[in-house]
């Protein structure tokens, strides 16, 4: 009798702690490489309490900004290989490795994050680029188009001549192009580089204004209309396998909705960094003379064929990727 007694509490015992473990449920870690205030890594925490709750708490997302766990430049080797079980990728610091998606860090114009982040969900999922098969791509999204954030102002395109300026992706070339210095390197080590005056500016969106505070020490933001760069947010492929179906489920329904949420967030948020950043620091917003805009298309819009020639030689039907695009583009800039 006291061993059967013995017997049941034990049953009772595991029962419980295996109650325990389910509801507690799985725990995914998530890794992002910009500090916790920028736009990447405020979606992701949007993400994860859309997911959490939709979940009913059966999947938890355990959240690591400012490369604590993986940083810009290991974030898609790290998820591949399970160090991180999701992660926020920005391609173009992966140069040549992501040619379709690519075609949306391009000089074409986009003026929203919104209509540029579903441009580019909807040029995913007609693709499926190779480069993304051994990883599951949860959403995509991009930053709004860059600018000159600079140090000097710059009031018209010969300002731009020998000025060494931070970039990424295309970005790097546009600069270039336009007779500065092109410096590639990603968002956490431009606070330094210009601190350090290895670099006399930057250009990206204006939410860093704000966010990575470069108001203080660029007071100058040239408007400039240029690419906007392009994120992928990737999970590990055995992960991603051995998750229920209906989380499954649940994670692929939440990835236009993502790619929409985070381009409205940021078209919002641009106006408040730009209005924060005059509040505070003065900052002088100056737009070029009109022959100097038309100048700067015609200096950048070769790169587009560039792009095409080195897609084609990588067999791929770049013509089709980039006319699609541009549709895509169309569309979504109607809708607005
Ligand atoms: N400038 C691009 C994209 C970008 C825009 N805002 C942020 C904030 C944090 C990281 C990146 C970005 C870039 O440097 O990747």
């Amino acid at each position: 009798m006291k061993k059967l007694i013995t017997m049941m509490a034990a049953v009772a015992a595991l029962t419980c702690l295996l109650a325990t473990a389910t509801m507690a449920g799985t725990t995914l870690t998530y890794a992002n490489f910009p500090p916790a205030k920028t736009f990447p890594c405020v979606q992701m925490e949007h993400w994860k309490a859309e997911v959490e709750k939709r979940t009913g708490g059966a999947i938890s997302v355990q959240t690591f900004p400012g490369s604590t766990l993986l940083g810009g430049k290991n974030m898609f080797r790290g998820v591949q290989t399970g160090q991180a079980d999701i992660g926020c990728v920005s391609l173009p610091y992966y140069p040549g490795v992501f040619p379709v998606m690519s075609s949306v860090n391009l000089p074409v114009s986009f003026d929203s994050a919104e209509v540029a982040s579903l441009t580019m969900w909807d040029l995913f999922q007609k693709y499926q680029p190779e480069e993304f098969k051994n990883v599951k791509v949860l959403t995509m999204f991009t930053s709004a188009p860059s600018h000159f954030m600079s140090k000097v102002a710059i009031r018209q395109l010969s300002d731009l001549k020998g000025l060494e300026l931070r970039g990424a992706g295309s970005l790097v070339k546009v600069i270039d192009d336009l007779g500065g210095v092109g410096v590639g390197m990603p968002m956490p080590a431009t606070p330094e580089a210009l601190q350090k005056g290895v670099v006399k500016g930057l250009v990206s969106s204006f939410d860093v204004l704000k966010d990575m505070n470069f108001a203080e020490i660029c007071r100058y933001e040239t408007i400039a209309n240029l690419p906007v760069y392009p994120f992928a947010v990737i999970m590990n492929k055995a992960k991603w396998e051995a998750l229920p179906a209906d989380v499954k489920k649940t994670l692929d329904d939440l990835g236009r909705e993502q790619a929409e949420w985070t381009g409205k967030y940021l078209d919002e948020y641009i106006k408040k960094s730009l209005a924060w950043s005059k509040e505070k620091y003065q900052v002088e917003v100056i737009e070029l003379p009109a022959a100097d805009y038309a100048a700067m298309n015609t200096k950048i819009t070769p790169m587009i064929d560039a792009w095409k020639a080195d897609t084609a030689k990588t067999g791929l039907d770049a013509e089709t990727i980039l006319a699609d695009m541009l549709a895509l583009k169309a569309k979504y800039e109607a809708a607005k």
